[in-house]
């Protein structure tokens, strides 16, 4: 037989009232956002001619998404000799944007054409296309999620079925909204987002939109290797199988794999 003891009560309802209070301080102040810098494991080549708009790595296998008009293409390239091993050109008035790996389908935006393009990823062969609103940048997944930029701070979910908008979320830290949101790269649940015209990746929670962290890449192309074409930092992929990190840029000669190093620790 249970006995209510009257007494216990407000003991009980006052741990509980502070471990609330606990929450709610913890939820108002969120840890300001970790610093990382990088090391460089290896160093690839990577075509200079590559407007790199969207970069992932799957499966042993390097897709890149290239920009600008006449120049936009999906290709699968090789890793270690940067050579082009399949292409699918875009046509003169599309300029290509984020790519993903959504299932076995490869899906592809463009930048002010409102259309993206869905392509098998065992022959890059066009297999459907879709209509989304407003400008297309970055694009990510990881089989469950597809995450979208259009070089604000806010990211759309795209259901992966059927590719239309299921959600919005903004990307905020201590020092208000993080814009410019570019290439996408979902890491073990945490979406590294390049920040339009800066060598920062902004790590970023997929749930809430809170910045996470900060990868500071600056000086990783050196200065031998810029020509008056380089632009900046743009794409970052992730191995999934091996935990292999690349980035490169738009008309980088090279593409690095690196290692994130936390601030203050080289
Ligand atoms: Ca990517």
């Amino acid at each position: 037989m249970i006995v209510f003891d009257r007494r216990a009560r407000p003991r009980v309802l006052a741990a509980s009232t502070v471990f609330l209070c606990w929450v709610a301080a913890a939820a108002e102040t969120p840890p300001p956002p970790a610093e990382y810098g990088y090391r460089v494991v290896e160093s690839f080549p990577h075509d200079p001619e590559a407007f790199t708009q969207g970069l992932l790595f799957r499966y042993g296998r390097l897709f890149e998404s290239t920009g600008g008009y006449g120049t936009s293409t999906l290709r699968e390239v090789d890793l270690e000799t940067g050579r082009v091993v399949r292409e699918r050109r875009l046509g003169e008035g599309l300029f290509g944007e984020g790519l993903a790996l959504v299932g076995d389908r490869l899906v592809q935006l463009t930048w002010r054409e409102g259309v993206g393009f869905v392509y098998d990823a065992g022959t890059l062969r066009t297999v459907g296309s879709f209509a989304y609103e407003g400008e297309g940048w970055g694009l990510a997944s990881d089989g469950e999620r597809v995450v979208m930029s259009d070089g604000t701070a806010t990211l759309r979910f795209l259901d992966p079925a059927t590719l239309e908008e299921s959600g919005r979320i903004q990307v905020a830290g201590p020092e208000g909204p993080v814009a410019g949101l570019n290439e996408l790269e979902l890491v073990g649940g945490v979406l590294y987002a390049n920040v339009w015209r800066t060598d920062r990746i902004a790590m970023i929670d997929p749930e809430n939109g809170r910045l996470r962290g900060w990868l500071d890449l600056a000086g990783i192309l050196p200065v031998v290797f810029r020509r008056e074409t380089t632009a900046e930092l743009n794409g970052i992929a992730h191995d999934p199988a091996t935990g292999r990190l690349f980035v490169t840029g738009k008309r980088w000669p090279r593409l690095f794999e690196i290692e994130l190093v936390a601030a203050g620790a080289e």
